[in-house]
């Protein structure tokens, strides 16, 4: 009998040989150069790695899958603006193997899910369409006209087209994106989930209300100008690698950085610019000036604290505030201060786990510069009161006037090398009606007004069966989001998954009654089309847009690329319905800006300036003291502490990445800054939480937690001792997202809530 879809979803259970050294408190260097080196010489072959490597994020060349960082205005290392992690995943994605019918017919599904995540993403890159039919073992080729037929029959056979749901991952360039949402919704549905819902969503709620653009406002530039940089809940060392560059920068120019964060990551101790021999042998940059470790979800107490003591000097000197900034551009001031008066300093300190000495030297930093930025990534945005935590930062820049203007503002640091530009054109299960009033203008059809699934109204809908069709552009859903288990159920329960991806993942082992892989090119791979080979163009984490162009011949004739992909199956399901030639895209991308352009505002000559070396900014009001909300303010908020409380036994936990990952692609299975090796079931404990439970060094538990009368377990993760402030511990994402409930999410933002889960942890 074939082993269920909730045993297919779990991480199998196996131990390699776990070492554990002292953790390191120097990012990149030698160890970056290395680790790079083996990588690639493992998996890719050397004439593509070359290429790769002088063409990764220079102007004409291609964006860099890893992150959204963006590239220097200017000018860029000579070595090409690479980093380990994005070499990293270069190496993943262009790999020398390839898998096709051979290969699945050698291996069963249920086999396939027996093996790990690592061993899965080496098996290779996807070579042809593969189609699982219903009761069958294993996978078996399929054309690409068969397989959009199939995909059509099912869709076309829902009672309703809200019955189908349409994911994307943050990889998807404009182009295809914007095509994408165009068919999905021509088809009849809004049910559009991203990867965002799982990331940026509680910081584009966030800012959207309180500066009316739900995008960051700062540039590359100002974080060279600013006086102080607050990097809050994110780990760049291992997830966006060049931002050390622009912060070792900003230290040059005299500028302070303060990480606020659990634990004291080494990416922000210390830096040394693998692209500079020099500091290679002197030992880097000490990047953090303080480092506040404040406790799992301590943030707003810890800004409460700072804003308290902040009014009080306020009240004293009548000099902290920018009292004209605050006059002219905010809202809601009175109310504001009136809630803070409420809360007592010492509560809020005792709250956040920071210590006097540590708050005093990040206050006078505060107090006595004008020019702050602050940075965040998933430590704030993934907690049931995210949507909070950010705006308590943004009440912060208000008071000092440290929005719009150089050297000051937002930077919430995405994820996904395009996940900001998806939403941009179009990728979004609540797009505002301006945005669906311009489609039906331009395409004559009308877009339904009636808001699609986010990630998790999408799993419930399908566990309910209300949702019968999964389609995936990219991604690997049931690894990333949350409650492993009911997850799994929810696509079993599907007449269809289908998942369009460079890799094998476990969503193509998790599968509904049928199942499709249709295999994509790679950022890497040359898109030949018609008119001549295409480029398309992503955004960057500051509304940057450029163009990005494969070099490498594709690893396999069988492959489409996803423009082509959405381009046959919206040709395929809405036949002569559509009101749209679906085809001539294909064949012209150019012809898809020019659509995006009429639509989408801020693309103006979309095609002449894409051309332009290193792209064009996206127009951004924030940055120019226009605020598009409601008030026509920027607003302060009223954000509470946060009420949630443990039992006597339980620990939070927080849910992070690796060095050796790229979100569910595992690369190794070292996490070298943090001093793991080889293993990745583990739970980072402090050590007098670990004493009072009798666990020694790697000792093997079972993790629990609770919620809503509901109890979810982990088995087999060993315990290791680290510097994590008591009562939180930490195990990576995704082995430990069976642990996630579904219902514990952000509040008005339905981010899952993966850094706050509250469990116990026990040898039984
Ligand atoms: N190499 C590599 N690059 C990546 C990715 C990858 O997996 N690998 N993923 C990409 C994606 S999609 C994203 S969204 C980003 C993610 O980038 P990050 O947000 O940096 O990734 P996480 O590992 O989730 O790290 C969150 C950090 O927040 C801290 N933290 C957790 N809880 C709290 C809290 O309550 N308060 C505070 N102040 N800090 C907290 C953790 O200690 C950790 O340092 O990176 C992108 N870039
Ligand atoms: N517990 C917990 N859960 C989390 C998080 C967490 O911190 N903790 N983080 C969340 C976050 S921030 C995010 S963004 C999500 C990520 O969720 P996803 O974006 O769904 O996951 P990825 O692992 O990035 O997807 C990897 C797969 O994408 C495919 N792929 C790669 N490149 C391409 C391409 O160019 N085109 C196509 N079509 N496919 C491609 C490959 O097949 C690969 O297996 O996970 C979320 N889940
Ligand atoms: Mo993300």
């Amino acid at each position: 009998m074939s082993s269920s879809a909730q045993d297919k979803a779990k991480t199998p259970e196996t131990f390699s040989n776990l070492k554990v050294k002292t953790p390191a408190t120097n990012s990149a260097g030698f160890p970056a150069l290395a680790s790079v080196i083996g990588q690639v010489s493992k998996y890719m072959n050397l004439g593509d790695a070359l290429k790769i490597s002088r063409k990764l994020n220079q102007k004409g060349g291609f964006d860099c899958p890893g992150c959204a960082w963006p590239d220097p205005d200017d000018e860029r290392s000579s070595l090409g603006e690479y980093c380990e992690n994005g070499i990293k995943a270069m190496a993943e994605e262009v790999q020398n193997k390839t898998i096709g019918a051979d290969f699945f017919s050698q291996h069963s599904v249920d086999e396939l899910a027996s093996w790990t995540d690592f061993e899965i993403g080496k098996s290779g890159r996807l070579a042809e369409p593969m189609y699982l039919p219903e009761g069958a073992t294993h996978y078996q080729s399929i054309s690409w006209d068969e397989a959009f037929n199939k995909v059509s029959e099912h869709l076309n056979a829902l009672e309703s087209p809200d019955e189908a749901v349409f994911y994307t991952s943050g990889r998807t360039t404009n182009e295809a994106a914007f095509l994408y949402q165009l068919f999905v919704r021509e088809f009849g549905t809004a049910n559009l989930p991203d990867c965002s819902n799982m990331c940026h969503e509680a910081s584009g709620k966030a800012l959207s209300e309180t500066l009316g653009i739900g995008k960051g406002s700062v540039t590359l530039d100002d974080l060279y100008k600013a006086e102080l940089v607050l990097v809050v809940g994110q780990n760049p060392g291992t997830n966006h690698p060049r931002m050390l560059s622009a912060l070792e920068k900003c230290k040059k120019n005299g500028g302070k950085i303060v990480s606020v964060n659990p634990l004291a990551e080494a990416g922000l101790v210390r830096f040394t610019d693998p692209q500079n021999p020099l500091k290679m042998l002197t030992g880097g940059t000490k990047l953090t000036d303080v480092h506040v470790p404040v406790l799992i979800n301590g943030d707003v107490a810890f800004f409460k604290a700072i804003l308290l003591k902040l009014l009080e000097a306020e009240e004293e000197t009548g000099n902290v505030f920018d009292k004209d900034f605050i006059n002219e551009f905010t809202n809601g001031y009175d109310d504001f201060i009136a809630d803070l008066k409420q809360y007592s300093f010492f509560d809020c300190l005792q709250k956040s786990g920071v210590t006097q000495d540590i708050f005093d030297r990040v206050f006078d930093l505060i107090l006595n510069h004008d020019k702050i930025i602050i940075c965040w990534a998933m430590g704030l945005t993934q907690h049931e009161n995210a949507v909070d935590n950010i705006r308590e930062l943004v009440n912060l820049l208000l008071l000092k006037g440290s929005i719009g203007k150089e050297g000051a503002g937002t930077c919430p640091v995405r994820g996904h090398s395009n996940v900001q530009g998806d939403r941009t054109v179009g990728i979004w299960e609540s797009a505002p009606q301006k945005f669906l009033d311009k489609i039906e203008t331009k395409y004559g059809f009308k877009p339904t007004t009636k808001h699609g699934y986010s990630v998790i109204d999408a799993i419930k809908a399908m566990f309910e069966k209300k949702a019968k069709v999964f389609f995936g552009l990219g991604g690997n859903f049931i690894s990333a989001v949350p409650d492993t288990l009911y997850s799994a159920q929810a696509l079993a329960n599907c007449n269809l998954t289908v998942h369009v991806s460079t890799k094998l993942n476990r969503s193509h082992l998790v599968t509904g009654k049928e199942a499709l892989i249709l295999p994509c090119l790679g950022r890497a791979e040359r898109d030949y089309q018609r008119t001549g080979v295409q480029i398309q163009s992503v955004e960057n984490s500051m509304g940057v847009v450029s163009s990005t162009k494969g070099i490498l011949e594709p690893c396999s004739n069988k492959l489409l690329s996803e423009v082509a992909v959405v381009c046959g199956l919206a040709h395929a399901t809405l036949k002569e319905k559509s009101k749209i030639n679906w085809l001539q895209y294909q064949d012209d991308y150019n012809l898809v800006r020019k659509d995006i352009e009429e639509v989408v505002d801020g693309f103006d000559d979309y095609n002449s300036r894409l051309k332009q070396p290193s792209g064009f900014y996206l127009p951004n009001c924030a940055r120019i003291r226009q605020f598009h909300t409601q008030t026509g303010k920027a607003n302060f908020s009223i954000n509470k502490l946060p009420s949630r409380t443990l039992k006597p036994n339980e620990l939070i936990m927080m849910t992070i990445r690796s060095h050796d990952q790229f979100n569910t692609t595992i690369y190794g299975l070292n996490d070298r800054y943090r001093g793991v090796f080889n293993e990745r079931r583990i739970v980072f404990m402090n050590r007098e939480d670990m004493n009072s439970r009798n666990l020694h060094e790697q000792q093997m538990v079972t993790i629990r937690s609770e919620f809503q009368g509901v109890v979810r377990k982990a088995e087999k993760f060993k315990a290791i001792g680290y510097d994590i402030p008591k009562g939180c511990c930490a195990t990576y994402f995704p082995e430990a997202n069976i642990l996630v409930p579904l219902d514990s999410f952000a509040h008005t933002a339905k981010t899952p809530a993966s850094k706050s889960v509250a469990v116990t942890i026990s040898t039984n």
